[in-house]
Order: structure tokens, then sequence, then C-alpha cells
């Protein structure tokens, strides 16, 4: 038997952040996330652990609501700003990031889209 509580703490010590190791306390997670030319720049696969506290800091070169699918956060993003999800990482899955009404003035977007929106990418959410 691996004294798991010992290797908890040496990880801890140096402060390493890793996903290869399994199971350990929640961690903090702040991704910047960069909207372009109406796509995600970069790695469109983000993840994190269950349990973990999750911050998504999005930018985007134009107005544009941002859904977080199964989290159910939807919020606009307007050039020139940071726009912080914020949330715990409470259930598992693979949830879309869509984005809704690019251009738009407002967040009034699904009932302007029949066709719904733009598939950004996806945020999973590993077990711990
Ligand atoms: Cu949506």
């Amino acid at each position: 038997m691996i004294k798991k509580p010992m290797a908890i703490l040496a990880l801890a010590a140096v402060g390493l952040l890793t996903a290869a190791c399994g199971g350990g306390d929640p961690e903090s997670v702040s991704i910047d996330l960069e909207v372009r030319g109406r796509q995600l720049v970069g790695n469109d696969v983000l993840s994190a652990k269950k349990g973990d506290t999750v911050a998504l800091n999005w930018t985007s070169d134009e107005s544009v609501t941002i859904h977080l699918h199964g989290y159910n956060i939807e919020e606009t993003v307007t050039p020139g700003e940071t726009t912080t999800f914020a949330f715990t990482a409470d259930a598992e899955g693979h949830f879309m990031i869509e984005a809704h009404g690019f251009g738009a003035a407002d967040g009034d977007h699904h009932a302007e889209e029949e066709d719904g929106g733009v598939t950004l990418g996806y945020f999973d959410v590993l077990p711990r």
C-alpha cells in the first residue's frame, strides 16, 4: 500500500498541478479563453476535475453571448473586457460551449437564432 496522504502532501509542497495523478484535493483552475474570428483560439477542449474551482476568463473581438451547457452559465462578452465564468465543477461530463448572437447588442439571442449557435468547443469535467 502506498501512503497516499504523504504523496498528496509532497505534491502540495512543491505546488505541482498535474493531471497525471489521480485523486487529491480540489484545485483552482483558471483558463484564459479568446474568441477571435468567431472561433476559439487555441485548444478547444478544456478540462477540469470534479470538485475543482473553475474560472473561465473570456475575451472576444466581437460582442457575443457565451453559453456553457450543462452548467447553464450564459454571459455576454464585450470587446475590451474580460468576462469570467466562476463555478465549481460539481457535475462530470462533456459540455458544449456555444456562442450565440455574434455582434448582437444584447443577450436576447435565442429568440433570434432558429438554428442555434456556433460550437466553440467543449469543457470536460473528469472524475477525480
Ligand atoms: Cu447555447
